[in-house]
């Protein structure tokens, strides 16, 4: 990898925020025609547009940690953390949203979308949406190309899940000789029937974090420079709107190119790490707003994390026609809760819940395959298993006073199949 090695040759502490325009150009080494693919598809989704823009679309996640160290190895407490995360700010629910200058109310917005880690595996089994491997890899960073390893078991990584069905993230190190080198890079969307386009060293299709970014509650820092950096856990944020499909706000050029979203202000270039709000690099015409500063609220720039607190209503109507035109494996055929999963659909024995919504602290189970041992896993609304019990088919009793009132997702799996249920708890 000609271009990468480039990178290796300067100085210890050159560092990248994000790689997904290199690995797009790596890509295009690879499959020469692959950029004009992804362009492609951003100008038909953007067409097309999103059908109904305030059904919320979820979309199933596994977060695959792959590690050589102790400190790699995130706790679960650090993932469930950085998927509230990445629900606030597609939703627009994060406490620093109010932060947003006044000027810029009128074009930032919910994007409807949210993410759940998956509790049914590719396979048809219960899953916490979490996979650990233990690796010899000390850094994923060199493998040809970029850290492409970490997705493939014969390297020392992980396979993906099926990619159609759900959002594939790997945290790793992807450090340099000890420093930290990249953040993050993800695949946006190519049209997908070709992904990867037959091509042995083509990108995997998903997301890569480096583990000192997941989360707001990570117990290691990340350092540049020698300076320890706020995290925010927006590195999931700012890559998963790639692999929906979004480019970086400045559109990685001068104000000659943009980033394709109309009610985006252009930028010169990406943000140093600050946030600068008094720049205004480019002259833009949006509405009748006229020339916007630069946007470093963005998701989509390089501003400190701690600045960012915002998508453009454009930037979420672009990923919400991504999803339903280009990635609609990972919501066709949901069953209610929406986890993309198909065949639980299809199990051949029926659950019941009663009452529901409880509000006495327990629910009958009811399961008609009887006399056949069943899992029960009950899972937050964000995919975080909150209980697990063993059971026999017919009449079960669940105690659920121990839990907040909220909604619930109540997994039965047994040995002829799955079923999942809403559970309200008052
Ligand atoms: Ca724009
Ligand atoms: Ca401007
Ligand atoms: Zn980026």
């Amino acid at each position: 990898m000609g271009a990468l090695a480039l990178s290796f040759t300067m100085h210890g502490q050159d560092f990248h925020r994000c790689y997904t325009q290199e690995a797009m150009e790596i890509q295009e080494t690879l499959t020469p025609g692959y950029i004009d693919r992804v362009n492609e598809t951003f100008e038909r989704a953007k067409l097309v547009g999103t059908q109904n823009r305030e059904e919320v679309l979820t979309i199933p996640v596994v977060v695959h940690v792959v590690y050589n160290t102790a400190a790699e190895n995130i706790p679960d407490s650090v993932i469930y953390n950085q998927i509230d995360i990445l629900n606030a700010d597609f939703r627009r629910t994060n406490e620093d949203a109010v932060n947003v200058r006044d000027t810029f109310n009128s074009i930032v917005g919910d994007t409807y979308i949210d993410f759940r880690l998956a509790t049914v595996d590719p396979e048809g089994n219960p899953t916490t949406g979490i996979t650990r491997t233990n690796t010899a890899v000390t850094s994923f960073l060199d493998f040809a190309p970029l850290a492409e390893g970490v997705k493939h078991t014969a390297d020392g990584g992980v396979d993906a899940w099926d990619k159609s069905r759900y959002l594939n993230i790997w945290v790793c190190d992807m450090s340099y000789f000890g420093d930290v080198f990249l953040l993050g890079y993800a695949t946006p969307p190519d049209g997908l029937d070709h992904w990867p386009p037959g091509a042995i060293d083509g990108m995997d299709d998903g997301v890569v974090v480096q583990y000192h970014c997941f989360g707001s509650n990570n117990p290691n820092t990340l350092m540049i420079g020698g300076v320890a950096r706020d995290v925010y856990g927006r590195t999931l944020t700012h890559e998963v709107g790639h692999y929906l499909g979004l480019r970086h706000i400045w559109g990685d050029g001068g104000c000659g190119e943009q980033d394709g979203i109309d009610d985006t202000p252009n930028m010169s270039s990406e943000s140093p790490q600050d946030c600068d709000l008094v720049k205004n690099t480019c002259v833009d015409d949006i509405g009748d707003l006229g020339d916007l500063p630069d946007m470093v609220e963005n998701y989509m720039d390089y501003s400190a994390e701690t600045c960012q607190n915002s998508f453009t209503i454009g930037q979420g109507n672009l990923m919400r026609s991504v999803i339903e035109n280009f990635r609609e494996g990972l919501i066709d055929d949901n069953p209610a809760v929406g986890l993309g999963i198909k065949e639980q659909q299809d199990a051949p024995f029926e659950i019941e819940l009663f009452p529901n919504p409880s509000s006495n602290g327990q629910v009958t189970i009811s399961i008609s395959a009887i006399d056949v041992h069943s899992d029960v896993m009950v899972f937050s609304e964000t995919g975080q298993l909150i209980k697990a019990l063993t059971v026999n088919g017919g009449s079960n009793e669940l105690v659920v006073g121990d839990l907040a009132p909220g909604l619930y997702f109540v997994n039965v799996s047994n040995e002829v199949g799955v079923r999942i249920e809403k559970l309200i708890v008052h």
